[in-house]
């Protein structure tokens, strides 16, 4: 059969509560124009991440009840720590709250000023981490994966050549760990090949330095390897993850995403010294080794959660919705990021709004009429997050792409779901030359976006400018 159906039923449902044109627009006024100032409550269909937002199964609520919640030594614990050791083959499971504690001890323990981390692209709470501890974070994407509308296989990738003349320009002795993103989410959700994790582990073996992988979406990431990647097609993603895994000497996982619960993490690695080091600084921030920054029940939903994300059914769903999603918009003639990535499509709003310019947030335009026309959320990833004042003439700097990302939560939407996300997109593409651009009138001095006051702008106030 053709059509691919969601691999479950749904035993429990929450309701949507309805909301008008009228009210939306009172609504995103009060709140600022950020989506981030909204109430969910006010939200009818919410992409505004898939970290935390997936839907458990039954079995997982099930382990919730069935959660030891003994200080240390929990049966819980061992379930997980058994589970990650076998899909991961590390030797150190250290469980976390969520990916930044992951990251924080990892970059309290080996950052510091003087090294550099190079990574295809660091997400943003990680190169938060590598800088809070005094170290240099470098991006290292391939050329493709910067072009929007180019169609190829393994846009994530971390770039080769950019990767040795990197070691030898700033020595393997300053360079502690290497990480590599899968599936890289500051570039759309794309996949890094199997090719590209192999061949940067021997080049930084050679220089001596160890791989991490950002493991967050690593079920997607081997899927997406399975499909596309030579070789590969015999075998089921559990052993294209482990395949993954292997190259690398430790990871960092966030569990909001590809192990199906809204709350967790770890970090992982087989260094006995480096272990040592966490595992004290875990008591310090986190918890007992045994439990890290979670209850019992939260490591029983992770264990079960891994083992539901490698069902090969679930994953053919998962990225098959995303690509309808993507579909949907493509054929209209809507600009997205190609091809979909694992878990969002992105919208590329320097062309779907190409009258308003970078400094008048072309994204966040798209993002506030995508919520009054249709209640939906979705966030921008542009001038707003990433813009930077310059110190000298306090202009705008811009980041190269400006992006809405529409982020789809794990088995929490439908196919009519999706459906009238298009329709309302196709909605607001028809009446795109109308959108007024934005001005910021409030903002932090870091990370902006979470907490930022819009206006938008009328002919009158453009004019003023
Ligand atoms: C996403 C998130 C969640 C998020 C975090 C911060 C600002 C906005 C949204 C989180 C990631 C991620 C990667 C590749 C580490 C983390 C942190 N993503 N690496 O995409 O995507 O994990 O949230 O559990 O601390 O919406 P954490």
């Amino acid at each position: 059969m053709k059509t691919i159906i969601e691999p479950f039923k749904i035993k429990s449902v929450e309701p949507i509560r309805f909301t008008t044109a009228e009210e939306r627009r009172r609504i995103l006024h009060r709140a600022h124009y950020n989506p981030f100032l909204l109430r969910a409550d006010d939200v009818m269909i919410d992409l505004l991440t898939d970290s935390g937002t997936s839907a458990m199964s039954a079995k997982q609520w099930a382990g919730i009840m069935d959660g030891d919640e003994a200080y240390a030594g929990s049966k819980s614990f061992f379930r997980f720590e058994e589970t990650v050791r076998k899909l991961t083959g590390f030797k150190h499971i250290i469980p976390t709250h969520q990916g930044r504690a992951a990251e924080k001890i990892l970059f309290s323990i080996v950052g510091g000023k003087g090294k550099f981390i190079p990574n295809n692209t660091h997400f943003d709470t990680t190169r938060a981490n590598v800088e809070f501890s005094g170290a240099e974070a470098v991006d290292l994407p391939t050329p493709e994966g910067m072009q929007p509308d180019l169609i190829a296989d393994f846009k994530g990738n971390i770039d080769l050549g950019k990767l040795a003349a990197f070691i030898r320009d700033k020595g393997a002795a300053n360079i502690p760990l290497a990480m590599i993103t899968v599936t890289n989410n500051s570039e759309g959700g794309q996949p890094v090949s199997m090719k590209n994790i192999r061949e940067a582990k021997k080049l930084l073996a050679r220089n001596g330095i160890p791989l991490f992988l950002d493991a967050c979406r690593f079920a997607e990431n081997a899927y997406f390897i399975k499909h596309r990647e030579r070789g590969y097609s015999r075998k089921t993603v559990e052993e294209i993850a482990r395949e993954m895994f292997s190259y690398a000497d430790g990871c960092t996982m966030s569990a909001k995403k590809d192990a199906l619960v809204n709350m967790g993490g770890f970090l992982a690695m087989n260094d006995d010294a480096m272990a040592l080091q966490a595992r004290n600084l875990l008591i310090v921030t986190e918890g007992f080794p045994t439990y890290g920054g979670l209850a019992g029940r939260d490591l029983e939903a992770i264990a079960q959660g891994l083992d539901e994300i490698l069902d090969e059914h679930y994953l053919t769903y998962r990225i098959r919705s995303v690509q309808y999603l993507g579909e949907g918009l493509t054929r209209a003639g809507v600009p997205i990021v190609q091809p979909p990535g694992g878990h969002a499509i992105y919208i590329d709003a320097k062309r779907f709004a190409a009258h308003i310019p970078p400094h008048e947030y072309p994204g966040q335009a798209i993002v506030c009429e995508l919520y009054t026309t249709g209640g939906i959320r979705s966030v921008e990833i542009g001038s707003v997050m990433f813009g930077k004042y310059d110190p000298a003439t306090g202009r705008l700097i811009s980041p190269p792409m400006e992006l809405v990302r529409l982020a789809i939560p794990r088995r929490v939407y439908t196919q009519s779901h999706v459906d009238y996300v298009v329709e309302v997109i196709l909605d607001v593409f028809a009446r795109r030359a109308s959108l007024p651009g934005y001005a910021i009138t409030e903002e932090a001095p870091v990370l902006r976006h979470f907490t930022a006051k819009f206006a938008p702008l009328t002919k009158r106030t453009r004019r003023g400018k």
